[in-house]
């Protein structure tokens, strides 16, 4: 085989080498878009399914009477509440500054009796309150930076709520309705949300929040 020869094979094979590159690369064009919509993390019906979690606004305004929602919790299951009964509404307010420092609910801690309301209000604006941990079959809330909200508690025990945004400066508070039965299991609970807290002087304002009231 001579040099011209040669060359005549070597590019015949690259030709078909080519050609063939080129029909596998256009049927994977084809096949790779149906593998993609039967991924989960891309399939809309998985998709639709996920909850929007702590939607940011800081555009909260403090006009109380225009945006006062009471949380629905129909949905989830009836409060085992009387509507009928005289419960008390009790106030938090979400502040930037308060009487324990920067970044707090106050009261931070709040007693209350089964079937009590609380009405959350952002005092300053970028706040929320969201359940961390709560008393078996309690319905879990969030205020979604709404400017005031009030939520209902009809199951007994201890709730353990933060601020989304400034939870990592120890904003959070501490509900007692009624009774400390899931004292033991709060505790815990305490314990991992203050692994979580990066501001040293505030790292355990919540369990010792938790020492100082609940017996
Ligand atoms: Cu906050």
């Amino acid at each position: 085989m001579n040099d011209k020869q040669f060359m005549t094979v070597f590019l015949g094979v690259m030709g078909v080498l080519s050609i063939t590159f080129f029909v596998i690369f256009f049927i994977a064009q084809i096949i790779v878009p149906d593998k993609r919509a039967n991924d989960e993390f891309t399939n809309n019906n998985v998709v639709s399914r996920i909850e929007p979690v702590g939607k940011l606004n800081y555009s909260g305004s403090t006009d109380f009477a225009e945006n006062l929602e009471v949380s629905s919790v129909s949905s989830v299951r009836e409060l085992r509440c009387d509507s009928n009964s005289n419960n008390t509404t009790h106030v938090v307010k979400m502040l930037n500054e308060g009487s324990q420092g920067p970044m707090v609910f106050e009261p931070a801690f709040i007693k209350i009796n089964t079937c009590d309301s609380i009405t959350f209000e952002m005092t300053d604006a970028g706040h929320n309150a969201v359940t961390v941990a709560s008393p078996n079959d309690s319905i879990p809330f969030d205020t979604e930076y709404k400017p005031s909200t009030t939520v209902q508690f009809d199951t007994n025990g201890i709730y353990l709520y933060k601020c989304t945004p400034h939870a990592m400066m120890a904003m959070a508070g501490l509900i007692q309705v009624s009774d400390a039965s899931n004292k033991a299991q709060m505790k815990k609970e305490i314990e991992k949300f203050e692994s979580g807290v990066m501001m040293e002087p505030v790292k355990t304002r919540i369990s010792d929040l938790f020492r100082q009231n609940i017996k």
